[in-house]
Protein backbone atom coordinates (compact mmCIF):
# COMPACT_ATOMS: atom_id res chain seq x y z
CA UNK A 1 0.00 0.00 0.00
CA UNK A 2 1.65 3.12 -1.06
CA UNK A 3 2.40 5.41 2.03
CA UNK A 4 0.24 8.62 0.91
CA UNK A 5 -2.99 6.22 1.22
CA UNK A 6 -2.16 5.04 4.47
CA UNK A 7 -1.04 8.43 6.35
CA UNK A 8 -4.57 10.12 6.58
CA UNK A 9 -4.87 7.58 9.56
CA UNK A 10 -3.10 8.23 12.42
CA UNK A 11 0.57 9.27 13.17
CA UNK A 12 3.39 7.65 12.69
CA UNK A 13 3.80 4.07 14.12
CA UNK A 14 6.27 2.06 15.72
CA UNK A 15 7.41 -1.11 14.61
CA UNK A 16 9.70 -2.82 17.20
CA UNK A 17 10.02 -6.06 15.10
CA UNK A 18 13.87 -6.94 13.58
CA UNK A 19 14.37 -8.57 10.30
CA UNK A 20 15.61 -11.98 10.41
CA UNK A 21 19.48 -11.85 10.50
CA UNK A 22 19.13 -9.54 13.49
CA UNK A 23 16.61 -11.79 15.31
CA UNK A 24 19.06 -14.99 14.65
CA UNK A 25 22.02 -12.47 16.22
CA UNK A 26 19.84 -11.53 18.72
CA UNK A 27 18.92 -15.41 20.03
CA UNK A 28 22.66 -16.36 19.61
CA UNK A 29 23.78 -13.73 22.14
CA UNK A 30 20.58 -14.53 24.61
CA UNK A 31 22.27 -17.51 25.23
CA UNK A 32 24.45 -15.26 28.23
CA UNK A 33 21.63 -13.90 29.14
CA UNK A 34 19.21 -13.76 31.64
CA UNK A 35 15.44 -15.21 31.39
CA UNK A 36 12.42 -13.34 32.00
CA UNK A 37 8.90 -15.49 31.50
CA UNK A 38 6.73 -12.92 30.72
CA UNK A 39 3.13 -12.91 33.13
CA UNK A 40 0.08 -13.08 30.91
CA UNK A 41 -0.17 -9.29 31.65
CA UNK A 42 2.99 -8.33 30.16
CA UNK A 43 2.68 -11.14 27.60
CA UNK A 44 0.07 -8.29 26.52
CA UNK A 45 1.33 -5.46 27.05
CA UNK A 46 4.65 -6.88 24.81
CA UNK A 47 2.28 -7.87 21.87
CA UNK A 48 0.77 -4.38 21.93
CA UNK A 49 4.11 -2.85 22.31
CA UNK A 50 5.45 -5.04 18.95
CA UNK A 51 2.20 -4.14 17.13
CA UNK A 52 3.01 -0.20 17.33
CA UNK A 53 -0.52 -0.02 19.00
CA UNK A 54 1.51 2.16 21.89
CA UNK A 55 3.52 3.85 19.76
CA UNK A 56 5.51 6.39 20.90
CA UNK A 57 6.51 3.82 23.42
CA UNK A 58 9.43 1.54 22.00
CA UNK A 59 9.51 -0.32 25.27
CA UNK A 60 8.85 -0.58 28.53
CA UNK A 61 8.89 2.65 30.63
CA UNK A 62 12.15 3.97 32.42
CA UNK A 63 11.75 5.39 35.97
CA UNK A 64 12.05 9.25 34.23
CA UNK A 65 9.19 8.40 32.09
CA UNK A 66 7.38 6.34 34.79
CA UNK A 67 7.57 9.04 37.37
CA UNK A 68 6.11 11.47 34.35
CA UNK A 69 3.20 9.08 33.76
CA UNK A 70 2.02 8.60 37.09
CA UNK A 71 2.00 11.95 37.99
CA UNK A 72 1.32 14.25 34.79
CA UNK A 73 0.20 11.48 32.51
CA UNK A 74 3.19 12.71 30.07
CA UNK A 75 6.12 10.77 28.92
CA UNK A 76 9.66 12.60 30.06
CA UNK A 77 9.23 14.75 26.69
CA UNK A 78 5.71 15.65 27.28
CA UNK A 79 4.31 13.61 24.70
CA UNK A 80 0.42 12.48 26.30
CA UNK A 81 0.74 9.21 28.09
CA UNK A 82 -1.90 8.00 30.46
CA UNK A 83 -0.78 4.23 31.60
CA UNK A 84 2.50 3.15 33.29
CA UNK A 85 3.62 0.50 30.65
CA UNK A 86 6.39 -1.46 33.62
CA UNK A 87 7.88 -4.54 33.34
CA UNK A 88 7.70 -5.45 36.75
CA UNK A 89 10.29 -8.65 38.13
CA UNK A 90 10.76 -10.10 41.69
CA UNK A 91 13.61 -8.79 43.52
CA UNK A 92 16.01 -11.90 43.31
CA UNK A 93 15.65 -11.23 39.30
CA UNK A 94 16.47 -7.68 39.39
CA UNK A 95 19.42 -8.13 42.24
CA UNK A 96 21.19 -10.20 38.32
CA UNK A 97 20.73 -6.99 36.19
CA UNK A 98 22.45 -3.62 35.51
CA UNK A 99 22.04 -0.33 33.57
CA UNK A 100 23.21 -1.75 29.60
CA UNK A 101 21.99 -5.75 30.74
CA UNK A 102 19.96 -7.76 28.10
CA UNK A 103 17.21 -9.63 28.91
CA UNK A 104 15.50 -12.11 26.99
CA UNK A 105 12.41 -12.25 27.09
CA UNK A 106 9.97 -15.50 26.68
CA UNK A 107 6.85 -16.93 26.60
CA UNK A 108 5.29 -19.54 29.44
CA UNK A 109 6.59 -21.70 26.90
CA UNK A 110 9.95 -20.68 26.76
CA UNK A 111 10.17 -19.20 23.53
CA UNK A 112 11.79 -16.03 23.29
CA UNK A 113 9.95 -13.09 22.18
CA UNK A 114 11.56 -10.50 22.29
CA UNK A 115 15.45 -8.84 23.78
CA UNK A 116 15.20 -6.11 26.23
CA UNK A 117 18.32 -3.79 26.62
CA UNK A 118 17.78 -2.48 30.65
CA UNK A 119 18.02 1.15 30.93
CA UNK A 120 16.81 1.51 34.57
CA UNK A 121 16.31 -0.76 37.31
CA UNK A 122 14.48 0.64 40.40
CA UNK A 123 11.63 0.29 42.94
CA UNK A 124 8.42 1.57 42.60
CA UNK A 125 6.58 3.42 45.25
CA UNK A 126 3.47 1.54 44.28
CA UNK A 127 1.37 3.71 46.64
CA UNK A 128 2.19 6.64 44.54
CA UNK A 129 1.26 4.91 41.60
CA UNK A 130 -2.19 3.53 42.65
CA UNK A 131 -3.42 7.39 43.72
CA UNK A 132 -1.83 8.62 40.48
CA UNK A 133 -2.74 6.63 37.90
CA UNK A 134 -6.32 4.79 39.20
CA UNK A 135 -7.31 7.66 41.73
CA UNK A 136 -7.53 5.25 44.68
CA UNK A 137 -5.37 3.16 46.71
CA UNK A 138 -8.35 0.51 47.97
CA UNK A 139 -7.31 -2.65 46.83
CA UNK A 140 -10.89 -3.33 45.57
CA UNK A 141 -10.05 -1.63 42.62
CA UNK A 142 -8.71 -4.19 40.49
CA UNK A 143 -5.39 -3.12 39.28
CA UNK A 144 -4.55 -1.68 42.74
CA UNK A 145 -4.64 -5.20 43.83
CA UNK A 146 -2.80 -6.37 41.06
CA UNK A 147 -0.31 -3.75 41.59
CA UNK A 148 0.51 -4.37 45.41
CA UNK A 149 -0.55 -8.07 45.45
CA UNK A 150 1.04 -9.58 42.10
CA UNK A 151 2.60 -7.28 40.36
CA UNK A 152 6.65 -7.73 41.10
CA UNK A 153 8.46 -5.50 43.73
CA UNK A 154 11.06 -4.45 41.16
CA UNK A 155 10.44 -2.72 37.85
CA UNK A 156 12.51 -2.60 34.51
CA UNK A 157 12.59 -0.16 32.22
CA UNK A 158 14.50 0.04 28.62
CA UNK A 159 13.96 -0.88 24.70
CA UNK A 160 12.66 -3.66 23.33
CA UNK A 161 14.00 -5.56 20.03
CA UNK A 162 10.52 -7.92 18.94
CA UNK A 163 11.65 -11.35 17.39
CA UNK A 164 8.13 -12.72 17.42
CA UNK A 165 4.59 -12.21 18.04
CA UNK A 166 3.11 -13.95 21.21
CA UNK A 167 1.17 -17.00 19.31
CA UNK A 168 -2.50 -16.96 19.41
CA UNK A 169 -4.06 -19.76 17.77
CA UNK A 170 -8.00 -18.41 17.91
CA UNK A 171 -9.90 -16.17 15.89
CA UNK A 172 -6.40 -15.34 13.53
CA UNK A 173 -8.09 -13.70 11.09
CA UNK A 174 -9.63 -11.05 13.09
CA UNK A 175 -6.20 -10.16 14.78
CA UNK A 176 -5.48 -7.34 12.68
CA UNK A 177 -2.17 -5.26 13.64
CA UNK A 178 -2.52 -1.77 13.79
CA UNK A 179 -0.43 -1.64 10.25
CA UNK A 180 -3.43 -4.26 9.48
CA UNK A 181 -6.05 -2.07 10.35
CA UNK A 182 -4.65 0.81 8.55
CA UNK A 183 -4.14 -0.81 5.25
CA UNK A 184 -8.27 -1.97 5.03
CA UNK A 185 -9.12 1.04 6.43
CA UNK A 186 -7.27 2.70 2.76
CA UNK A 187 -8.44 -0.33 0.82
CA UNK A 188 -11.93 0.31 1.39
CA UNK A 189 -11.62 3.80 1.53
CA UNK A 190 -12.57 5.00 5.12
CA UNK A 191 -11.39 8.12 5.38
CA UNK A 192 -13.77 8.24 8.65
CA UNK A 193 -13.89 6.09 10.87
CA UNK A 194 -14.99 5.65 14.50
CA UNK A 195 -13.81 2.78 16.94
CA UNK A 196 -16.31 1.19 19.47
CA UNK A 197 -14.23 -0.40 22.34
CA UNK A 198 -15.81 -3.24 24.33
CA UNK A 199 -15.68 -6.07 26.67
CA UNK A 200 -19.05 -7.78 26.77
CA UNK A 201 -21.12 -8.70 24.19
CA UNK A 202 -22.94 -6.31 22.02
CA UNK A 203 -26.81 -6.21 22.30
CA UNK A 204 -29.18 -3.99 21.10
CA UNK A 205 -28.30 -0.77 22.58
CA UNK A 206 -24.76 -1.32 22.16
CA UNK A 207 -25.69 -1.93 18.29
CA UNK A 208 -28.21 1.23 18.11
CA UNK A 209 -25.44 3.19 19.95
CA UNK A 210 -22.51 2.67 17.50
CA UNK A 211 -25.19 2.86 14.47
CA UNK A 212 -25.66 6.48 15.72
CA UNK A 213 -22.25 7.36 16.72
CA UNK A 214 -21.26 6.18 12.96
CA UNK A 215 -24.16 8.55 10.94
CA UNK A 216 -23.74 11.44 13.70
CA UNK A 217 -20.15 12.07 12.60
CA UNK A 218 -20.52 10.01 8.99
CA UNK A 219 -18.18 7.38 9.47
CA UNK A 220 -17.21 3.84 9.23
CA UNK A 221 -17.65 1.70 12.00
CA UNK A 222 -14.45 -0.29 13.97
CA UNK A 223 -16.16 -2.58 16.30
CA UNK A 224 -12.78 -3.14 18.61
CA UNK A 225 -13.23 -5.55 21.50
CA UNK A 226 -10.97 -6.23 24.08
CA UNK A 227 -9.41 -10.00 23.85
CA UNK A 228 -6.78 -9.82 26.62
CA UNK A 229 -7.23 -9.19 30.28
CA UNK A 230 -10.80 -7.50 31.01
CA UNK A 231 -12.96 -7.62 34.32
CA UNK A 232 -12.54 -10.78 36.21
CA UNK A 233 -16.10 -12.53 35.79
CA UNK A 234 -16.49 -11.07 31.86
CA UNK A 235 -17.54 -13.15 29.58
CA UNK A 236 -15.24 -15.23 27.48
CA UNK A 237 -13.83 -13.40 24.93
CA UNK A 238 -14.58 -16.97 22.94
CA UNK A 239 -18.40 -16.22 23.35
CA UNK A 240 -17.72 -13.10 22.48
CA UNK A 241 -16.19 -12.74 19.82
CA UNK A 242 -19.08 -15.22 18.28
CA UNK A 243 -21.40 -12.87 19.17
CA UNK A 244 -19.74 -10.32 17.84
CA UNK A 245 -19.33 -11.87 14.29
CA UNK A 246 -23.42 -12.48 14.33
CA UNK A 247 -23.91 -9.01 15.42
CA UNK A 248 -21.68 -7.76 12.36
CA UNK A 249 -24.63 -9.15 10.07
CA UNK A 250 -27.06 -6.34 11.76
CA UNK A 251 -24.92 -3.43 9.82
CA UNK A 252 -25.51 -2.20 6.83
CA UNK A 253 -23.24 -4.29 4.32
CA UNK A 254 -19.85 -2.65 3.93
CA UNK A 255 -19.96 -0.17 6.56
CA UNK A 256 -18.76 -2.10 9.75
CA UNK A 257 -15.64 -4.39 10.23
CA UNK A 258 -14.80 -5.97 13.03
CA UNK A 259 -10.92 -6.19 14.81
CA UNK A 260 -9.61 -7.96 18.05
CA UNK A 261 -7.26 -6.04 20.42
CA UNK A 262 -5.39 -7.88 22.71
CA UNK A 263 -5.15 -5.84 25.08
CA UNK A 264 -4.90 -6.26 29.16
CA UNK A 265 -7.24 -3.34 30.47
CA UNK A 266 -6.22 -2.05 33.96
CA UNK A 267 -10.01 -0.90 34.30
CA UNK A 268 -8.81 2.54 35.28
CA UNK A 269 -11.66 4.76 34.12
CA UNK A 270 -10.55 8.32 33.15
CA UNK A 271 -6.88 7.92 31.94
CA UNK A 272 -8.16 4.27 30.85
CA UNK A 273 -9.98 6.23 27.87
CA UNK A 274 -6.98 8.27 26.94
CA UNK A 275 -5.43 5.14 26.78
CA UNK A 276 -7.88 3.37 25.05
CA UNK A 277 -7.87 6.46 22.09
CA UNK A 278 -4.35 6.83 21.68
CA UNK A 279 -4.43 2.43 20.79
CA UNK A 280 -7.19 3.49 18.34
CA UNK A 281 -5.65 5.88 16.99
CA UNK A 282 -2.30 4.41 16.68
CA UNK A 283 -4.73 1.58 14.45
CA UNK A 284 -5.79 4.58 12.37
CA UNK A 285 -9.59 5.50 13.64
CA UNK A 286 -10.20 9.27 13.43
CA UNK A 287 -13.27 9.21 16.05
CA UNK A 288 -13.55 6.95 19.39
CA UNK A 289 -16.98 6.15 21.40
CA UNK A 290 -17.30 6.86 24.67
CA UNK A 291 -20.00 5.64 26.63
CA UNK A 292 -21.28 5.69 30.39
CA UNK A 293 -18.58 4.65 32.60
CA UNK A 294 -15.96 3.55 30.35
CA UNK A 295 -13.48 1.18 31.58
CA UNK A 296 -15.22 1.56 34.72
CA UNK A 297 -13.72 -1.31 37.75
CA UNK A 298 -17.20 -1.43 39.28
CA UNK A 299 -17.87 -0.02 43.01
CA UNK A 300 -15.84 -0.12 46.06
CA UNK A 301 -17.73 -2.79 48.61
CA UNK A 302 -19.50 -0.04 50.09
CA UNK A 303 -21.50 1.00 46.83
CA UNK A 304 -19.42 3.84 46.34
CA UNK A 305 -17.76 4.00 42.63
CA UNK A 306 -14.41 4.69 42.23
CA UNK A 307 -15.16 7.49 39.13
CA UNK A 308 -17.92 9.66 38.18
CA UNK A 309 -20.02 7.99 35.53
CA UNK A 310 -18.95 10.64 32.72
CA UNK A 311 -15.37 11.26 34.52
CA UNK A 312 -13.99 9.67 31.60
CA UNK A 313 -15.42 11.67 28.41
CA UNK A 314 -14.58 14.87 30.40
CA UNK A 315 -10.69 13.87 30.61
CA UNK A 316 -10.87 12.62 26.99
CA UNK A 317 -12.43 15.72 26.42
CA UNK A 318 -9.57 17.59 27.65
CA UNK A 319 -6.80 16.14 25.17
CA UNK A 320 -8.97 15.31 22.44
CA UNK A 321 -7.62 18.26 20.53
CA UNK A 322 -3.79 17.31 20.85
CA UNK A 323 -4.46 13.72 20.33
CA UNK A 324 -6.21 14.09 16.81
CA UNK A 325 -8.73 12.07 17.89
CA UNK A 326 -12.74 12.96 18.36
CA UNK A 327 -14.35 11.79 20.91
CA UNK A 328 -17.92 10.37 20.40
CA UNK A 329 -19.48 11.05 23.43
CA UNK A 330 -22.70 8.52 24.74
CA UNK A 331 -25.19 8.71 27.30
CA UNK A 332 -26.61 5.65 28.81
CA UNK A 333 -29.22 3.93 25.67
CA UNK A 334 -32.29 2.62 27.30
CA UNK A 335 -35.37 1.13 25.20
CA UNK A 336 -38.55 3.11 25.06
CA UNK A 337 -41.77 1.16 24.88
CA UNK A 338 -44.12 3.21 23.24
CA UNK A 339 -42.02 3.59 19.80
CA UNK A 340 -39.93 0.78 20.19
CA UNK A 341 -35.88 2.43 19.82
CA UNK A 342 -33.08 3.13 21.68
CA UNK A 343 -32.93 6.71 23.33
CA UNK A 344 -30.25 8.24 25.61
CA UNK A 345 -31.32 8.54 28.76
CA UNK A 346 -31.30 12.33 28.12
CA UNK A 347 -33.58 12.52 25.15
CA UNK A 348 -36.29 10.32 26.51
CA UNK A 349 -39.26 12.68 26.63
CA UNK A 350 -40.54 13.06 30.86
CA UNK A 351 -43.15 10.24 31.45
CA UNK A 352 -42.40 7.57 28.84
CA UNK A 353 -42.00 4.38 30.13
CA UNK A 354 -38.00 3.08 29.48
CA UNK A 355 -36.95 -0.67 29.98
CA UNK A 356 -33.24 -1.76 30.43
CA UNK A 357 -31.71 -4.95 31.53
CA UNK A 358 -28.62 -5.20 34.14
CA UNK A 359 -25.95 -6.84 33.35
CA UNK A 360 -26.61 -9.25 37.28
CA UNK A 361 -30.61 -9.29 35.71
CA UNK A 362 -29.40 -10.92 32.27
CA UNK A 363 -27.01 -13.82 34.31
CA UNK A 364 -29.63 -14.91 36.56
CA UNK A 365 -32.03 -14.70 33.08
CA UNK A 366 -29.46 -17.07 31.85
CA UNK A 367 -29.41 -19.43 34.83
CA UNK A 368 -32.59 -19.56 35.20
CA UNK A 369 -33.46 -20.27 31.55
CA UNK A 370 -36.21 -17.40 31.79
CA UNK A 371 -36.73 -15.61 27.89
CA UNK A 372 -34.14 -12.86 27.42
CA UNK A 373 -36.63 -10.58 25.11
CA UNK A 374 -35.59 -9.56 21.58
CA UNK A 375 -35.69 -5.44 22.42
CA UNK A 376 -32.92 -6.21 24.84
CA UNK A 377 -30.77 -8.26 22.14
CA UNK A 378 -30.49 -10.60 19.16
CA UNK A 379 -31.93 -14.44 18.97
CA UNK A 380 -28.19 -15.11 17.50
CA UNK A 381 -26.57 -12.91 20.78
CA UNK A 382 -28.98 -15.11 23.14
CA UNK A 383 -27.87 -18.66 21.56
CA UNK A 384 -24.35 -18.01 21.68
CA UNK A 385 -24.64 -16.94 25.32
CA UNK A 386 -26.63 -19.67 26.46
CA UNK A 387 -24.21 -22.32 24.83
CA UNK A 388 -21.43 -21.56 27.51
CA UNK A 389 -24.13 -20.34 30.27
CA UNK A 390 -26.39 -22.78 30.35
CA UNK A 391 -29.55 -22.79 32.92
CA UNK A 392 -28.24 -24.31 36.37
CA UNK A 393 -30.19 -27.24 35.58
CA UNK A 394 -27.68 -28.18 32.94
CA UNK A 395 -24.58 -26.74 35.01
CA UNK A 396 -22.82 -29.02 36.69
CA UNK A 397 -22.15 -29.04 40.46
CA UNK A 398 -20.79 -30.47 43.25
CA UNK A 399 -21.66 -31.46 46.96
CA UNK A 400 -18.86 -31.28 49.24
CA UNK A 401 -19.50 -33.45 52.66
CA UNK A 402 -17.11 -32.14 55.31
CA UNK A 403 -18.15 -33.75 59.07
CA UNK A 404 -15.63 -36.16 61.57
CA UNK A 405 -14.81 -39.46 60.68
CA UNK A 406 -17.65 -42.07 61.58
CA UNK A 407 -20.31 -39.00 60.69
CA UNK A 408 -21.49 -40.76 57.81
CA UNK A 409 -20.59 -38.85 55.03
CA UNK A 410 -20.05 -41.73 53.19
CA UNK A 411 -23.16 -43.58 53.73
CA UNK A 412 -25.09 -40.61 52.59
CA UNK A 413 -23.02 -39.78 49.94
CA UNK A 414 -23.67 -42.99 48.50
CA UNK A 415 -27.48 -42.62 49.08
CA UNK A 416 -27.33 -39.23 47.04
CA UNK A 417 -25.10 -41.09 44.48
CA UNK A 418 -28.00 -43.48 43.61
CA UNK A 419 -31.09 -40.82 44.15
CA UNK A 420 -28.83 -38.80 41.52
CA UNK A 421 -28.20 -41.26 39.07
CA UNK A 422 -31.92 -41.95 39.19
CA UNK A 423 -32.80 -38.70 38.76
CA UNK A 424 -30.36 -38.93 35.70
CA UNK A 425 -29.39 -36.72 33.21
CA UNK A 426 -25.40 -35.85 34.49
CA UNK A 427 -22.71 -38.74 35.34
CA UNK A 428 -22.06 -38.44 38.75
CA UNK A 429 -18.72 -39.09 40.20
CA UNK A 430 -17.99 -39.96 43.83
CA UNK A 431 -15.09 -38.63 45.85
CA UNK A 432 -15.44 -40.39 48.76
CA UNK A 433 -12.15 -39.66 51.36
CA UNK A 434 -10.92 -42.99 51.17
CA UNK A 435 -11.33 -43.49 47.31
CA UNK A 436 -9.29 -40.23 46.96
CA UNK A 437 -6.50 -41.54 49.45
CA UNK A 438 -6.32 -44.28 47.68
CA UNK A 439 -6.00 -43.18 43.81
CA UNK A 440 -4.99 -39.43 43.99
CA UNK A 441 -3.49 -38.94 47.60
CA UNK A 442 -1.96 -42.29 48.78
CA UNK A 443 1.62 -41.11 49.41
CA UNK A 444 -0.12 -38.62 51.90
CA UNK A 445 -0.59 -38.40 55.90
CA UNK A 446 -2.76 -36.29 58.18
CA UNK A 447 -0.68 -33.29 59.06
CA UNK A 448 -2.48 -29.88 58.03
CA UNK A 449 -0.07 -29.91 55.32
CA UNK A 450 -1.09 -32.92 53.83
CA UNK A 451 -4.70 -32.72 54.82
CA UNK A 452 -4.85 -29.30 52.80
CA UNK A 453 -3.14 -30.73 49.55
CA UNK A 454 -5.30 -33.98 49.26
CA UNK A 455 -8.96 -31.31 49.87
CA UNK A 456 -6.82 -28.81 47.55
CA UNK A 457 -6.87 -32.11 45.02
CA UNK A 458 -10.20 -33.64 45.60
CA UNK A 459 -11.10 -29.79 44.81
CA UNK A 460 -9.14 -29.78 41.45
CA UNK A 461 -11.28 -32.52 40.49
CA UNK A 462 -14.52 -31.55 40.98
CA UNK A 463 -14.20 -27.98 39.32
CA UNK A 464 -13.12 -29.83 36.59
CA UNK A 465 -16.12 -32.24 36.51
CA UNK A 466 -18.38 -29.24 37.56
CA UNK A 467 -17.00 -27.73 34.08
CA UNK A 468 -17.92 -30.32 32.29
CA UNK A 469 -21.63 -30.53 33.75
CA UNK A 470 -20.98 -33.56 35.75
CA UNK A 471 -21.73 -33.81 39.19
CA UNK A 472 -19.00 -34.60 41.74
CA UNK A 473 -19.92 -35.67 45.46
CA UNK A 474 -16.77 -35.67 47.87
CA UNK A 475 -16.83 -37.03 51.26
CA UNK A 476 -13.80 -36.19 53.06
CA UNK A 477 -13.24 -34.98 56.87
CA UNK A 478 -11.28 -31.34 55.26
CA UNK A 479 -11.36 -29.85 58.19
CA UNK A 480 -10.02 -26.91 57.60
CA UNK A 481 -12.16 -23.78 56.87
CA UNK A 482 -9.54 -21.52 54.85
CA UNK A 483 -9.24 -24.27 52.13
CA UNK A 484 -13.00 -25.57 52.18
CA UNK A 485 -13.53 -22.21 51.61
CA UNK A 486 -10.85 -22.08 48.82
CA UNK A 487 -12.19 -25.25 46.72
CA UNK A 488 -15.68 -23.45 46.85
CA UNK A 489 -14.59 -19.93 45.45
CA UNK A 490 -13.06 -22.13 42.45
CA UNK A 491 -15.29 -25.01 41.69
CA UNK A 492 -18.48 -21.98 42.02
CA UNK A 493 -17.06 -20.54 38.67
CA UNK A 494 -17.96 -23.29 36.69
CA UNK A 495 -21.49 -24.35 38.44
CA UNK A 496 -22.97 -24.95 41.43
CA UNK A 497 -21.63 -25.80 45.30
CA UNK A 498 -23.52 -26.87 48.10
CA UNK A 499 -21.22 -27.71 51.53
CA UNK A 500 -23.15 -30.34 53.46
CA UNK A 501 -21.90 -30.45 57.40
CA UNK A 502 -22.32 -33.70 58.60
CA UNK A 503 -22.77 -32.58 62.39
CA UNK A 504 -22.78 -35.87 63.95
CA UNK A 505 -21.49 -35.16 67.71
CA UNK A 506 -18.00 -36.84 68.66
CA UNK A 507 -19.54 -38.80 71.03
CA UNK A 508 -21.62 -40.50 68.99
CA UNK A 509 -19.00 -41.33 66.28
CA UNK A 510 -16.53 -42.49 69.30
CA UNK A 511 -19.62 -44.81 69.75
CA UNK A 512 -19.70 -46.12 66.48
CA UNK A 513 -16.56 -46.56 65.94
CA UNK A 514 -16.73 -48.58 62.89
CA UNK A 515 -13.53 -48.99 62.23
CA UNK A 516 -11.89 -48.92 65.72
CA UNK A 517 -9.83 -45.97 64.28
CA UNK A 518 -11.39 -43.82 67.82
CA UNK A 519 -10.21 -46.26 70.16
CA UNK A 520 -6.34 -46.48 68.69
CA UNK A 521 -6.40 -42.58 68.95
CA UNK A 522 -7.25 -42.35 72.36
CA UNK A 523 -4.42 -45.19 73.14
CA UNK A 524 -2.18 -42.42 71.13
CA UNK A 525 -1.51 -45.77 68.92
CA UNK A 526 -2.70 -42.96 65.57
CA UNK A 527 -1.70 -39.63 66.06
CA UNK A 528 -3.15 -36.43 64.58
CA UNK A 529 -6.61 -38.09 64.97
CA UNK A 530 -9.03 -35.43 64.03
CA UNK A 531 -12.04 -34.58 67.14
CA UNK A 532 -9.25 -36.82 69.36
CA UNK A 533 -5.45 -35.10 69.23
CA UNK A 534 -6.04 -32.79 66.06
CA UNK A 535 -8.58 -29.93 64.93
CA UNK A 536 -12.16 -29.53 63.12
CA UNK A 537 -13.33 -26.34 62.00
CA UNK A 538 -17.18 -26.46 62.32
CA UNK A 539 -17.97 -24.76 58.63
CA UNK A 540 -19.72 -20.97 59.22
CA UNK A 541 -21.30 -21.93 55.74
CA UNK A 542 -22.81 -24.78 55.14
CA UNK A 543 -25.90 -25.09 53.09
CA UNK A 544 -26.83 -28.34 54.56
CA UNK A 545 -26.77 -29.19 58.13
CA UNK A 546 -27.48 -32.84 58.95
CA UNK A 547 -27.83 -34.52 62.08
CA UNK A 548 -27.54 -38.51 61.62
CA UNK A 549 -28.64 -39.12 65.48
CA UNK A 550 -31.91 -37.67 64.23
CA UNK A 551 -32.26 -37.75 60.33
CA UNK A 552 -32.06 -41.26 58.54
CA UNK A 553 -29.25 -41.74 55.28
CA UNK A 554 -32.34 -41.74 53.32
CA UNK A 555 -34.01 -38.73 55.00
CA UNK A 556 -30.19 -37.26 54.81
CA UNK A 557 -30.27 -37.28 51.12
CA UNK A 558 -33.49 -35.83 50.49
CA UNK A 559 -32.44 -33.11 51.91
CA UNK A 560 -29.55 -32.27 49.91
CA UNK A 561 -31.77 -33.40 46.75
CA UNK A 562 -34.46 -31.05 48.02
CA UNK A 563 -31.31 -28.05 48.70
CA UNK A 564 -30.03 -29.24 44.89
CA UNK A 565 -33.68 -28.34 43.61
CA UNK A 566 -34.44 -24.86 45.12
CA UNK A 567 -31.35 -23.85 44.00
CA UNK A 568 -32.01 -24.68 40.47
CA UNK A 569 -29.41 -27.11 39.79
CA UNK A 570 -32.23 -30.27 39.89
CA UNK A 571 -35.39 -29.84 37.72
CA UNK A 572 -37.23 -32.97 38.59
CA UNK A 573 -40.86 -31.38 36.86
CA UNK A 574 -38.98 -30.21 33.84
CA UNK A 575 -36.43 -31.46 31.29
CA UNK A 576 -34.05 -33.34 32.65
S1 LIG B 1 -8.76 -35.17 55.37
O1 LIG B 1 -8.46 -34.54 56.65
O2 LIG B 1 -9.96 -34.61 54.77
O3 LIG B 1 -7.60 -35.13 54.45
O4 LIG B 1 -9.04 -36.70 55.69
P1 LIG B 1 -9.67 -37.81 54.70
O5 LIG B 1 -8.93 -37.82 53.41
O6 LIG B 1 -11.13 -37.65 54.63
O7 LIG B 1 -9.30 -39.16 55.42
C1 LIG B 1 -9.95 -39.50 56.57
C2 LIG B 1 -10.03 -41.02 56.70
O8 LIG B 1 -8.74 -41.52 56.98
C3 LIG B 1 -8.78 -42.34 58.15
N1 LIG B 1 -7.77 -41.77 59.08
C4 LIG B 1 -7.81 -40.59 59.74
N2 LIG B 1 -8.76 -39.63 59.85
C5 LIG B 1 -8.48 -38.55 60.60
N3 LIG B 1 -7.34 -38.36 61.25
C6 LIG B 1 -6.36 -39.31 61.20
N4 LIG B 1 -5.21 -39.11 61.84
C7 LIG B 1 -6.58 -40.46 60.41
N5 LIG B 1 -5.84 -41.55 60.12
C8 LIG B 1 -6.57 -42.34 59.33
C9 LIG B 1 -10.19 -42.33 58.67
O9 LIG B 1 -10.70 -43.60 58.44
C10 LIG B 1 -10.94 -41.34 57.80
O10 LIG B 1 -12.04 -41.93 57.17
P2 LIG B 1 -13.59 -41.52 57.42
O11 LIG B 1 -14.28 -42.10 56.25
O12 LIG B 1 -13.68 -40.03 57.46
O13 LIG B 1 -13.94 -42.18 58.69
Amino acid sequence: MPDHLIKPHGGELVDLVVDEDRAAELKEASRDWPSWDLTDRQLYDLELLMTGAFSPLRGFLGQADYDSVVDTMRLGDGTLWPMPITLDVTAEFADGLESGSRVALRDAEGVMLAALTVSDIWTPYKQREAEGVFGTASAEHPAVDYLFNTAGDVYVGGQVEAIQRPVHYDFRALRLTPAEVRTRFAKMGWRKVVAFQTRNPMHRAHVELTRRAAAEVGANLLIHPVVGMTKPGDVDHYTRVRAYQAVLERYPRQTAMLALLPLAMRMGGPREAVWHAIIRKNHGVTHFIVGRDHAGPGNHSNGDPFYGPYDAQELLKQHEAELGVEMVPFKLMVYVEDRDEYLPIDEVPEGVKTLSISGTELRERLATGREIPEWFTYPEVVKELRRTHPPRSKQGFTVFFTGLSGSGKSTIANALLVKLLEIGGRPVTLLDGDIVRKNLSSELGFSKEHRDINIRRIGFVASEITKHRGIALCAPIAPYDAIRKENKAMISQYGGYILVFVDTPLEVCEQRDRKGLYAKARAGIIKEFTGISDPYEVPDDADVTIDTTVMSPEEAANEIVLALERAGYIDVNGER
